[in-house]
């Protein structure tokens, strides 16, 4: 049966909107597709292996490994931060998005282009990743959909300006957080995670996967 409302937009599961645009989706995902979700993220790392990004200019290594999957993935080395279609060590080109991913794209971030990166951080117990904002984008209009597998995590937002009021929100496994609108540019950071607040990893501590829009929809 087709009619009139054909083209009604899904809407939203529930959330909280911790800033403006910030949309905090708790326990979106059940432990089932958590699960299955890993063995996916699991695949992926077989091809690409997790790396030790560095910081540019000095070369000073990130707590956090990182990998990445679709056309593009995110990099950062003495030469800089930058998105590049291979992996900085085996430069192999990066394993597709599994369709599982693509599909919270659909469901959460609403817009019609797919996602052209999903970062992959991984924090083991010691891991951080101080405030910065994520402007190595070509467009900023699309949101950026983030999900979190594994041990709880402190993180932190603030403004598009560095230095103004953060918020502290502690993300689990499970949860998904949309970035848009305003809050595409804010500053934010995770302060530790808490090892053993969660079973899903066996070798614990916490993956993060970023999807993201790298260049206008043409
Ligand atoms: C706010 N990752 O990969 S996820 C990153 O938990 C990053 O690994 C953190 O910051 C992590 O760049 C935070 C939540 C998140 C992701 C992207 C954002 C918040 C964001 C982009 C813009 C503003
Ligand atoms: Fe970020």
């Amino acid at each position: 049966m087709t009619g009139p409302h054909d083209s009604m937009p899904a809407p939203l599961p529930a959330h909280l909107e911790v800033a403006p645009g910030a949309l905090w989706f708790r326990e979106a995902l059940d432990r089932e597709a958590q699960a299955a979700l890993l063995a996916d993220i699991r695949a992926v790392l077989e091809e690409a292996p997790l790396f030790t990004p560095a910081m540019p200019r000095t070369g000073k290594p990130f707590s956090v490994r990182m990998s990445n999957c679709g056309p593009l993935g995110w990099v950062s080395d003495a030469a800089g931060y930058r998105y590049q279609p291979f992996h900085p060590n085996t430069r192999a080109p990066w394993p597709a998005m599994p369709p599982a991913l693509a599909a919270l794209w659909t469901t959460y971030a609403a817009v019609p282009a797919p996602p052209e990166a999903c970062l992959i951080n991984y924090y083991g117990p010691d891991a951080r990743m101080s405030l910065h904002q994520d402007r190595d984008e070509a467009d900023f209009t699309a949101p950026v959909l983030a999900l979190s597998l594994g041990d709880t995590a402190l993180f932190r937002i603030g403004g598009e300006t560095r230095g103004g009021a953060t918020r502290s929100i502690r993300l689990a496994s499970g949860d998904i957080f949309l970035l848009s609108g305003p809050s595409r540019l804010a500053f934010h950071g995770i302060d530790r995670i808490l090892p053993g607040t969660s079973t899903l990893l066996a070798e614990g501590g916490r993956f993060n996967l970023t999807l993201r829009r790298v260049n206008p929809a043409t």
